[in-house]
């Protein structure tokens, strides 16, 4: 180091500037600043008949804080809800969340079968291979764009659940379906 004292100081200042500056509430430039990070979004593509679908990714909370997601808007569809499946006897059925959690230090997946990010009243059908922008609204980090890209990711999971199937078909690749996701 052979800075002189006097640019140290500069240095300094400037440091306390940029600490002033970042802590003075600018507007969020970027999802990282939050500690949440959207990753992987995607929709299966669909008939374009079908009313309403769905979207899926991927959350990190890299931050210290706890955060929720409570719901979205997307020029995709009219609605946008937080979903997720329970059992219901021996179907599984959609159920709409207030909100969905996402722990400090936490990874949550929004997957086929789980928590899904419901599109209701598809304004335009689901092409594979195109994208939409879907604006995601959470409690701490506001509202948050994701990219997602309508692909095709194998339908045995949809299938499987739609069916009502039970897991006692002996067939295997759908428990590892299951298993794969968290
Ligand atoms: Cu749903």
């Amino acid at each position: 180091m052979n800075m002189s004292f006097k640019s140290r100081r500069s240095m300094a200042a400037l440091l306390s500037l940029l600490v002033l500056a970042l802590s003075a509430g600018i507007p969020r430039l970027a999802t990282a600043m939050d500690g949440l990070m959207l990753d992987d979004a995607w929709s299966r593509p669909l008939p374009p008949t079908a009313a309403n679908g769905a979207a899926y990714l991927v959350i990190h909370n890299h931050g210290a804080h706890a955060d929720r997601l409570v719901g979205g808007s997307s020029d995709i569809a009219e609605r946008v809800e937080v979903h997720d499946h329970v059992m219901d006897g021996d179907l599984m059925k959609m159920v709409r969340l207030e909100g969905a959690d996402i722990p400090a230090g936490e990874v949550v997946t929004f997957k086929p079968h789980g928590l899904h990010v419901m599109l209701l009243g598809l304004t335009r059908p689901l092409v594979e291979g195109e994208q939409y922008t879907l604006t995601l609204e959470f409690e701490q980090a506001g509202n948050q764009e994701i990219t997602v890209v309508v692909e095709d990711r194998g339908m045995g999971d949809m299938q499987h659940g739609e069916h009502g199937e039970h897991g006692d078909h002996g067939e295997k690749k759908h428990e590892e379906h299951g298993g794969t996701g968290s």
